[in-house]
């Protein structure tokens, strides 16, 4: 396979509501587009990286700067068949993981389509259908947070995060619980804690929550450790993790029991099969998270939640909880809970040519 051409497209969408985390507040994204063109094919594949650095070091910003000097220009002097030998071609590249994802989905995508398969066939994929989980932000209005719930509950969601941070926490979690006995809840800190506030953290094991995720720092895994010992709701890592070795690491250190496996976050699908891979042989459950991904990237989600250590439902849900216009054909949705993993080769879903240019902002081809 040799790439001769790869456009980028930087696609600004409006989130059909406010999402608030401890660290940030998003009403729009800005998420980019990687084309990679083979002769008469072409792949895509999308950076889910945040506008401002405050999830990871990564912005739009950065992706483009990396993407266009570095990554494109490696790849494209490249022949490779399998995705280890074009990883291998930017493997200096430090970091940098969000960019790197992008690039390689698109790569994953041509290389299924140049074979008629579809992704999730040639990543090792066996569920026909993926259960489906919403990831809420912080809401002002507890109230307003619970008919949120309900509504989602209604559609058939089967699994709720709520994001939680200090001061909007152990009362919230009481009152979602109180109103909802059976479901499942998991809570998510983005790091808002230190070890000193493990009293707080504790008051959470009331509420049969599934997981704690990252509630310590973003680059622990000691404290995470020391914590862990402290709960017994197990903890679950999301920033700390950007690598396979990173969750051999924590493994070992016993710094959580379940890993949140994001695409975006270990620099792409190879990678994130790794840690698949690894966890499943050590008995840790994981579980597909998101970075509130358009059409192209939640389709790769889709296909890596396929594989059956994939044993939570992740924060994959219908692109309609996001975005009243989705950029794929179908649609993607979920019904009862449950979205089905499609047959079509590459991601299995459609960009949509005339929906992407309405919201494209910014564009490159390379070689220029
Ligand atoms: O920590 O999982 C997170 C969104 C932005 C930044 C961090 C996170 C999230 C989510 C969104 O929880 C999950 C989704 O894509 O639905
Ligand atoms: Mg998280």
């Amino acid at each position: 396979m040799k790439i001769d051409r790869v456009d980028l497209h930087v696609v600004r969408m409006p989130l059909v509501r406010t999402f608030v985390t401890s660290t940030s507040t998003r009403n729009h994204l800005d998420h980019i587009l990687v084309v990679v063109h083979a002769g008469d094919l072409a792949g895509w594949g999308e950076c889910a990286v945040p506008p401002n650095p405050y999830y990871c070091e990564e912005t739009t910003e950065t992706c483009w700067h990396i993407l266009s000097k570095f990554l494109v220009p490696a790849v494209l002097e490249c022949e490779w068949e399998r995705i280890e030998e074009l990883v291998s071609a930017y493997v200096k590249v430090r970091r940098n993981n969000f960019a790197k994802a992008g690039l390689e989905m698109a790569c994953w995508d041509l290389l299924a389509r140049s074979r008629s398969l579809p992704l999730h066939r040639l990543l090792g994929g066996e569920r026909r259908q993926i259960e489906s989980g919403v990831s809420l932000g912080i809401e002002q209005n507890t109230d307003q947070l619970l008919a949120l719930i309900q509504q989602y509950v209604d559609e058939g969601y089967r699994r709720i995060k709520l994001k939680i941070a200090p001061g909007r926490d152990v009362e919230v979690v009481r009152q979602v619980r109180a109103r909802f006995p059976d479901i499942p809840i998991m809570v998510d800190a983005n790091s808002a804690y230190s070890l000193d506030q493990a009293d707080q953290l504790k008051q959470l094991d009331a509420f049969d929550l599934l997981l704690i995720e990252q509630p310590l720092a973003n680059d622990d895994i000691v404290d995470h450790a020391l914590l862990q010992r402290q709960l017994q709701t197990p903890i679950c890592l999301d920033e700390s993790i950007i690598s396979a070795a990173d969750a051999r690491k924590a493994i070992e250190m016993e710094s959580g029991r379940v890993i949140n496996i994001k695409v975006s976050r270990l620099g792409g699908l190879l990678e994130a099969k790794k840690v698949h891979d690894f966890c499943c042989a050590r008995d840790i459950p994981v579980w597909c998270g998101g970075m509130h991904e358009y059409g192209i990237g939640r389709a790769a989600n889709i296909a890596i939640a396929s594989l059956p250590g994939f044993t939570m439902p992740g924060d994959i849900s219908g692109s309609d909880k996001y975005y009243a216009v989705d950029l794929v054909d179908p649609a993607i949705t979920a019904v009862d809970g449950l979205i089905d993993v499609p047959d079509s080769p590459g991601l299995g879903f459609e960009p949509v040519a005339e929906r992407i240019a309405d919201r494209c902002i910014r564009s490159l081809t390379l070689p220029a």
